[in-house]
């Protein structure tokens, strides 16, 4: 009895000890009753729930709308991994607010002009055999007809094109089956020409559609604008494309809405657009022979209109790549199917999904078989002769994604905020689940490849109304996370994301990504290129010529060289920093205070910032990212002298002593004490396979760089020290223990990744 009581209460003291005084640990069923979740809920929770260290299954990108940028999450965590800087200056990451992503954005210029913002729609990755391969990433501007390149490989945008005849673009990026082309469509038709007025009453004869396909370099990693060409297409605001793929590939479709070509004017008394554009029962899907297209380019049959080559429209006609197929009511976006057979068209205004098939839409090209010609002369196939079927799916349907399952394609349904499961051999309706409110897109994983993964299908509604604690007037958006791999869809996760109207989203396998964790010393990492003015340690210099001065700099745990940068008002100053680090994320950020100027140095990369140093005074520059215990140390003054200042102004003033013999002492045993915590280290870490992990390598011989600066300062200590200058014997020895805890710190880092990697023990 008197045992059993005893252990109640050291139960009950550890209790006390680990939960605090009121509780012991929970149950699930606690937690249940205390949350009001339901058995569904925990269902739920548990699909998505991932464990601190665990990773995603997938990786999404989903364009960020009107900031301009690409947010980057895992599915099925829906845990935001990254705003990535596309259109817009972004300082964190220094886009903007260093030199060489001012050149990227700069590429994205128009007119001269700087354009410091995008309305990015849809997000596009390189693809292999019509299969996402995982290195690019391409995004388009729809305000601004603009394309961006991002790289894979470190998560950066390397490129933006601006296109040379659109006003407005909204069907990009598609690319072809092995990214040959980024296909960009026009949305607003305007005339061709640039800075050309022509009047509304000229609409049908001088404004113009089109689509460009831009000529993609995979090995420069590039859009190669010199090779890329446009087709001319009617003024009937292109809407959204795709590439054919398998038997269809060398072929493009576009939608198409407004083929009316209605011009508004409700200030003069006439219907407005969203009457004017939809009066009409059907509009065209655009269908282009783009392999046909590039040869006839090739063979010098395009015009040059502001010096890009464009494909006319009536040689398109007479060379036939160009026919359009009618297609109901409002139509907005066409999906090719995985295997290439079908394309699928939803009329916004139609209850229906219109099934094409590929064979038919052939079949009526090789007869000749045509219903009609549009005003323009090009070639209609009938509906009829083209349809594979129609599906009624309810009201609104908008964009169609597609399962790892045979035929089996999901769409949205705006109008009825549902997503509605269906089979398009059979052109029967599978399921249907209500989401909250307004999907637009919708997304499965790799659900627009030749191989989609199924699994998880993530419905980007438009309005998000009540779902989550109220911010204000301005709501965010609602990603909901939705579970596919039965018959039944189930809902499991809404996830707020705030920045801007995510339009699009893609998402990939995430074993495909493999970035890499650091640059090779001295890369400028917006051309992929070393940097002309990347330094390693040692060499770190300040030149002048003229008033121009050049800093060139290093940066490395927890200094920047140079510390003290000297200059005459007036001076341009450009300050060049390498990050000399090895270890995985020891990135360091650099600001001079109130000159507007940024940069993030991740490890190797070489950065720089450009100002005129035009006000006098004194202003602090520092690392921004806490990268070590002795980060807010890392820091340094830029000194801007007035005209005319004379250094014998000044009156030396010798500091009184502070330091003692004792404080030397002290120091000596601290740093005898962190030495041996260092030798234990390395004894664990040399006693392993470490040297078959390739990121402890890179830690070791980081930490080895920080040790081996440690003889300069313990001689300079012992020199002072001999002369009993305690001031400086103690601060370098100071500066001994400041390299000792770095490389402690490393190596403490390397010993935790070993044992969790599971290195073995060397006999
Ligand atoms: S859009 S809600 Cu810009 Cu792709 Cu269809
Ligand atoms: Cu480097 Cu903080």
């Amino acid at each position: 009895m008197k045992s059993v009581a005893l252990k109640a209460t050291a139960v009950f003291l550890a209790a006390a000890f680990w939960a605090g005084p009121s509780m012991a640990a929970e149950s699930l069923q606690d937690v249940m009753k205390r949350r009001g979740l339901s058995q569904q809920d925990l269902l739920s929770a548990a699909k998505t729930y991932t464990p601190s260290g665990k990773r995603d299954e997938f990786v999404a990108f989903s364009s960020g709308g009107q900031s301009g940028q690409v947010i980057i999450y895992g599915i099925p965590s829906m845990r935001i991994l990254k705003y990535l800087a596309v259109f817009t200056p972004e300082p964190w990451q220094g886009y903007g607010y260093d030199e060489e992503s001012k050149e990227v954005l700069k590429g994205g210029w128009i007119d001269g002009k700087e354009i410091s913002w995008g309305d990015t729609h849809h997000p596009a990755v390189s693809e292999t055999n019509g299969q996402y391969d995982g290195q690019f990433l391409f995004i388009n501007d729809k305000a601004n007809p603009r394309i961006a390149v991002i790289d894979l490989r470190d998560f950066e945008t390397k490129q933006i094109v601006s296109n040379p005849i659109f006003k407005s673009d909204h069907g990009g990026a598609f690319v072809t089956p092995n990214t040959e082309y980024v296909i960009e469509t026009v949305q607003y038709a305007a005339p061709l020409e640039n800075r050309k007025f022509y009047p509304l009453e000229e609409f049908n004869e001088k404004y113009r559609g089109g689509i460009t396909y831009w000529k993609f370099d995979r090995k420069e990693g590039r859009i190669d604008a010199a090779k890329s060409f446009s087709v001319e297409l009617p003024p009937y605001s292109q809407d959204l494309s795709d590439a054919g793929k398998g038997p269809s590939d060398g072929w493009s479709f576009t939608n198409s809405f407004c083929s009316e070509r209605y011009v508004g004017g409700i200030e003069q008394g006439r219907p407005p657009f969203e009457a004017g554009c939809s009066a009409k029962d059907t509009d065209y899907l655009h269908v282009i022979n783009w392999k046909k297209a590039a040869t006839l380019v090739a063979q010098g049959k395009a015009k040059k209109i502001n010096g890009h080559d464009v494909l006319m429209m009536d040689t398109a006609v007479k060379e036939g790549i160009l026919f359009l197929i009618p297609e109901p009511k409002s139509p907005h976006g066409v999906d090719v199917t995985p295997d290439g057979k079908f394309l699928i068209v939803s009329g916004k205004l139609d209850t229906h999904v219109s099934v094409y098939s590929f064979d038919k839409i052939q079949a009526a090209i090789k007869s000749g078989k045509f219903e009609s010609k549009d005003p323009y002369g090009i070639p209609v196939i009938g509906l009829k002769d083209a349809l594979h079927t129609q599906v009624s799916l309810g009201l609104g349907p908008l964009h169609t994604q597609f399962d790892s399952k045979q035929c089996v394609a999901y769409t949205s349904l705006y109008v009825d905020s549902q997503v509605a499961k269906w089979n398009f051999c059979e052109g029967k309706v599978l399921d249907k689940l209500s989401v909250h409110y307004n999907i637009g897109h919708l997304m499965t994983m790799e659900g627009d490849a030749a191989d989609p993964k199924g699994r998880y299908l993530v419905a980007l509604n438009k309005l998000s109304i009540d779902r989550f604690n109220p911010v204000g007037p301005l709501h965010p958006q609602n990603h909901q996370l939705i579970d596919i791999s039965n018959d039944k869809m189930q809902l499991l996760y809404d996830m707020p994301l705030p920045l801007g109207e995510p339009h699009y989203a893609v998402a990939i396998e995430a074993s495909k990504l493999k970035p890499g964790v650091r640059y090779k010393v001295g890369t400028n990492s917006r051309t992929d290129k070393p940097h002309p003015s990347a330094v390693r340690a040692g060499e770190e210099r300040i030149e002048r010529n003229g008033n121009k001065v050049s800093v060139y700099g290093t940066l490395i745990r927890s200094h920047i060289t140079p510390e003290i940068i000297e200059v005459n008002v007036g001076d341009e100053v450009t300050i060049n920093l390498t990050n000399l680090e090895r270890a995985q994320d020891e990135t360091h950020g650099f600001t001079v205070s109130t000159y507007n100027v940024h940069a993030s140095v991740e490890p190797g990369k070489t950065s720089s910032v450009k100002f005129k140093a035009d006000k006098e005074g004194v202003y602090p520059y520092y690392c921004t990212e806490f990268c070590s215990a002795l980060h807010l140390e890392m820091q340094g003054y830029l000194l801007v002298k007035p005209k005319g200042w004379k250094p014998s102004a000044v009156k030396k003033e010798t500091a009184k002593a502070a330091y003692t013999e004792a404080d030397y002492r002290a120091s000596l045993k601290k740093i005898a004490d962190t030495q041996a915590v260092i030798d234990s280290v390395v004894g664990f870490i040399t006693s392993t396979n470490y040297k078959d992990f390739p990121d402890v390598v890179n830690m070791v011989e980081d930490a080895t760089d920080q040790l081996g600066k440690i003889p300069d300062s313990k001689a300079k200590h012992e020199a002072a020290a001999a002369k009993k200058d305690w001031d400086q014997a103690n601060l370098w020895a100071e500066q001994v223990y400041q390299y000792q805890v770095k490389a402690a710190d490393i190596g403490l880092r390397a010993k935790t990744y070993l044992e969790q990697n599971g290195a073995k023990k060397l006999k």
